[in-house]
């Protein structure tokens, strides 16, 4: 029989968009041509395997990391479907050193977005599900064209973010600060199709925890307690090493995701503004929460485009106890 009750993306953001009157449809459109951006690094990523994008490029990004190809076709996939639509200010991308500006030739538009085109990418060649992930926030400096204050907004202000995970099928979850909503694309029809409607985290949570374990040496006494005594009450471990699926399936199942400081990164590995900030306002919405193991993620105030910061994510009764613990190692 055929399912007349699809609820597609567009149609969702267009009812969500409904609550708010004045709305220009500025911030539709945004979401609009991010599922767009989606659905092309999807193609090119179900794809990695038979064409000659997988493999090297002699470039090396602004973290010192020599960068896959298709990490730059993903990061101007999302910059090309949107710098010329009017919608955004100014941009920022993990593969960019600097802002990114909207060219002079377009519009601009009240919007600033910052994004990971593709994370996880040192997993492409073993086909281990990737992401992309972006926060949408709401331009605040006076110019029309945006500035670096646009980007380095916290994350309690963000409008908007959602991650896409190129896994056995494509996903695309995204909050407005309403709701966690998760998609399916159906490749037959080409759209995100809803499948996940108010993704909470579940209670009680799985009992798993998801971090680096190797670097536990590296890690400081109350780190290291704290795992000690999750598996002494009997949980089990799970990390992939691709932020976008551990996230997503701490999300679905509930638990913690951790990227701890340790002595040789003291500030962990993760960025603040394309995978800590987006991420935990989803894990907000979803019941959660995430954390530096010290403050809320959604109350740290950027200094840097490219800062870093320890995250500790997932179900909200183990993050405040992985804060607990992380109190001895200040
Ligand atoms: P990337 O931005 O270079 O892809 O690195 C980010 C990835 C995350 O997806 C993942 O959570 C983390 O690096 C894994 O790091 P590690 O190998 O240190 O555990
Ligand atoms: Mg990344």
């Amino acid at each position: 029989m055929l399912d007349t009750h699809i609820v597609t993306l567009s149609r969702h953001i267009v009812e969500q968009e409904r609550r708010f009157p004045e709305a220009t449809g500025q911030f539709t459109n945004v979401l609009f041509d991010l599922a767009l951006a989606a659905k092309v690094i999807g193609r090119e990523v179900n794809k990695a395997g038979i064409v000659d994008v997988i493999g090297r490029t002699d470039q090396v990004n602004v973290h010192g990391e020599t960068v896959q190809k298709l990490d730059e076709y993903a990061d101007l996939v999302v910059l090309n479907a949107m710098d010329h639509t009017g919608n955004l200010c100014c941009m920022a991308s993990e593969e960019h050193e600097d802002v990114i500006a909207i060219p002079e030739r377009f519009p601009t538009g009240e919007y600033v977005l910052m994004y990971d085109p593709l994370d996880g990418s040192s997993n492409i060649d073993v086909n281990v599900s990737i992401g992309t992930i972006f926060s949408i926030h709401r331009k605040v400096s006076k110019g029309p064209r945006g500035a670096l204050e646009d980007c380095l907004q916290v994350g309690r202000r963000q409008v908007a973010a959602g991650y896409v995970v190129y896994g056995s099928s494509t996903m695309l979850v995204y909050t407005s600060g309403a709701g966690v909503h998760g998609f399916t694309l159906d490749p037959s029809i080409g759209e995100f199709v809803l499948s996940h409607p108010d993704v909470t985290l579940p209670d009680p949570p799985n009992r798993v925890y998801s971090v680096n374990e190797a670097y536990a040496p590296r890690w400081g006494e109350g780190q290291r307690a704290f795992v000690a005594e999750l598996k002494e009450e009997g949980y089990t471990q799970r990390y992939i090493g691709s932020l976008v699926s551990d996230f997503h399936r701490t999300l679905l199942r509930g638990g913690i995701f951790m990227y701890p400081p340790d002595l040789r990164q003291p500030q962990g590995k993760l960025r603040l503004l394309y995978e800590a900030a987006p991420l935990a306002f989803i894990a907000e919405q979803a019941g959660g929460r995430a954390s530096t193991g010290e403050i809320d993620i959604m109350d740290v105030v950027p200094t840097e485009l490219h800062q870093r910061t320890p995250l500790f994510m997932g179900s909200k009764g183990m993050v405040d106890r992985a804060e607990e613990f992380l109190a001895r190692d200040r």
